[in-house]
């Protein structure tokens, strides 16, 4: 009886522990695209949802320098990129997309070209979140997705 007394004490202490973790960031569906031999950057997509409001910071990962926030906006019939330098708002609840066209993650200074069917390892870093890990899949050149449409 003892035994089981202690034992249900040991199950609420976990609880409580696992209650007063941070919650995460859900990043689902993270893609890179492939680049060409001598391209020196490369772009990454996924999908964030924070529970609470907070802020993608930044990223990094062991084929790049580093990672910058980034923007696509059109500027006449010009496409500008920009770095969110302050990062990137996440509103609680809300699904924010990084994708082609828009919002991405800029991987800088490439150690070597990223390959389509590679794999290679981000880490994403939030104002207030824990840091979450990801295997990225590396889609071909010009890839609009993860790699489950066809080609036109
Ligand atoms: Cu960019």
């Amino acid at each position: 009886m003892r035994r089981l007394i202690l034992a249900l004490g040991l199950l609420a202490l976990v609880a409580i522990h696992a209650a007063a973790q941070p919650a995460g960031v859900r990043a689902e569906q993270p893609w890179a695209r492939a680049t060409a031999p001598r391209q020196t950057v490369g772009g990454m997509y996924v999908t964030l949802t924070s529970p609470v409001d907070d802020r993608l910071v930044g990223a990094s990962s062991p084929v790049a320098g580093h990672a910058e926030v980034h923007e696509m906006t059109m500027e006449g019939n010009v496409m500008r990129m920009r770095e969110l330098t302050g990062g990137l708002r996440l509103p609680a609840g809300k699904a924010v997309a990084l994708a082609p066209g828009g919002l991405h993650l800029m991987l800088v200074d490439l150690k070597q070209p990223l390959a389509a069917g590679q794999v290679i390892p981000v880490q994403l870093r939030f104002e207030h979140a824990p840091p979450v890990d990801l295997q990225v899949r590396v889609a071909p050149v010009g890839a609009q997705g993860p790699g489950m449409e066809h080609a036109h």
